[in-house]
């Protein structure tokens, strides 16, 4: 039977009608997957959006590709959350990628992505370049090595609950010396206009921790205001911002919303508020 989902935030509701298939509580949180009729089936984390089969190549896309096609190599990926999987296989659409590392902290929201939204993660989960952890994304960023990896991708939900700790100095200043020269990191950062101050704060830390942060505004229009960004950051050069033009061409007959042109256009959409308050 059809009803109202909503995710409720700041006193606005943001609804897709369908029907739940699962509801249950991990040991991090409240995970419910669903049927919509109108973005097939998706996935909520705490009553928040988080990805629907039919509106997820918004998310996906756009946090992934400026990181992949910038980066001087990418060989070695580390993507922390993303445990629906289509971070992962958009990174893996890459050829030169030979080993991602996915640490997800919840192995529930894996095994529910993987049974019911399987064309998220694709072929991803069965990819050989792909390894899968099921634990604390901070602690792994911790205790990695110097420069272990050349992009490292923060797809993570809100900063509530188990998400809390991705948006902090200490969290990024790992990422930062995680990377290798000509790296890229990249993390979802939150919409301008539903979480203004956070995603305000996030930029400016970002810039504070490496030489280069920039955010990128695009649209996944069931999440909160439907006006979303991702942020990528870098130390010497902003790689983010000048795609290779052969891995640009490799994976953009695959896509449906990034390519060059469309990463410009909303890396220069910045809004006149957010200009000012970045000074
Ligand atoms: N408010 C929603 C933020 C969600 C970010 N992560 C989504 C997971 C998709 N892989």
């Amino acid at each position: 039977m059809s009803s109202w989902i909503d995710e409720e935030h700041c006193g606005v509701r943001y609804g897709l009608k369908g029907e739940t298939l699962v509801e249950e509580t991990s040991a991090f949180q409240q995970i419910r997957v669903i049927r919509s009729e109108r973005y097939g089936r998706g996935l909520l984390l705490d009553g928040c959006w988080m990805t629907a089969e039919q509106q997820e190549r918004h998310y996906h896309e756009a946090l992934v590709h400026p990181a992949l096609c910038g980066a001087a190599s990418i060989e070695r990926v580390l993507v922390i959350g993303g445990g629906d999987g289509g971070t992962a296989r958009e990174c893996l659409r890459h050829p030169d990628v030979q080993h991602l590392d996915m640490v997800e902290i919840d192995g529930r929201v894996v095994e529910l992505s993987q049974e019911h939204l399987p064309g998220i993660g694709g072929s991803a989960w069965n990819d050989p370049r792909f390894q899968l952890t099921v634990g604390d994304g901070i602690a792994w960023a911790a205790n990695a090595p110097d420069q272990s990896y050349d992009v490292v991708l923060v797809d993570g939900s809100d900063p509530a609950g188990p998400a809390e700790g991705l948006f902090n100095r200490p969290f990024f200043e790992h990422c930062r010396r995680l990377l290798r020269p000509g790296g890229v990191f990249g993390t979802q950062s939150e919409s301008p206009e539903a979480f203004r101050d956070v995603h305000i704060a996030m930029v400016r830390l970002l810039r504070e921790v490496f030489d280069h942060a920039d955010p990128l505004y695009g649209w996944v229009p069931m999440y909160p205001s439907g006006w979303w960004s991702w942020t990528f950051a870098a130390m010497g050069t902003p790689r983010y911002r000048m795609p290779d033009p052969k891995r640009a061409e490799m994976i953009g007959e695959g896509c449906e919303i990034w390519s060059p042109r469309w990463q410009r256009g909303g890396m220069d959409a910045m809004p006149a508020f957010i200009e000012r308050e970045l000074g």
